[in-house]
């Protein structure tokens, strides 16, 4: 008789806890980076990076990047670069820059998320700036021959969100 009198109330308590929860995640949650997933694969011809589109909007994002590949990798984005430039300029400078080569002018990183196989990692990249943008990772493998020639490197537009 006690036992029931006590648990039928506690039936509505716990929702309304929930709700008062769920209230407060949502309030948090309106301050928070934008959450996005990444992910990289192996395939017979290279990495697969999946998915950065070719546009994007301008914000502070928490990228998870997960690494379902067999090697380590480092997601680095890199903003500031000439509009209109092909993914083997990029890959060009990448290698003048590596040579030794100050980076191009302008040119800033804007975030970096390392993972191992397996490990899925998050950090914050900053893509406030509008403009050109590229990804790579700068990682060799194991004949040496480096990951963003192996598939592993990008561009994509950061626009205004409308
Ligand atoms: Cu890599």
């Amino acid at each position: 008789m006690q036992i029931r009198k006590l648990a039928r109330p506690l039936l509505f308590v716990i929702p309304a806890v929930g709700a008062l929860l769920f209230g407060l995640v949502s309030i948090v949650d309106a301050g928070q980076p934008t959450k996005y997933q990444v992910t990289v694969s192996d395939s017979s011809s290279g990495f697969v990076v999946e998915t950065i589109p070719p546009l994007v909007a301008d914000d502070i994002y928490k990228v998870g990047f997960a690494n379902n590949s067999v090697e380590s990798h480092v997601l680095v984005v890199v903003g500031g670069l000439q509009p209109g430039i092909t993914e083997d300029e990029f890959a060009d400078i990448l290698d003048a820059v590596g040579a030794g080569a100050p980076p191009p002018e302008g040119a800033f990183e804007a975030g970096a998320v390392f993972a191992k196989p397996g490990q899925d990692h998050q950090k914050l990249f900053d893509v406030t700036t509008t403009g050109q943008y590229g990804f790579f990772c700068p990682i060799p493998g194991p004949d040496g021959t480096l990951h963003y020639k192996q598939g592993f490197i990008g561009l994509f537009t950061v626009v205004e969100f409308p």
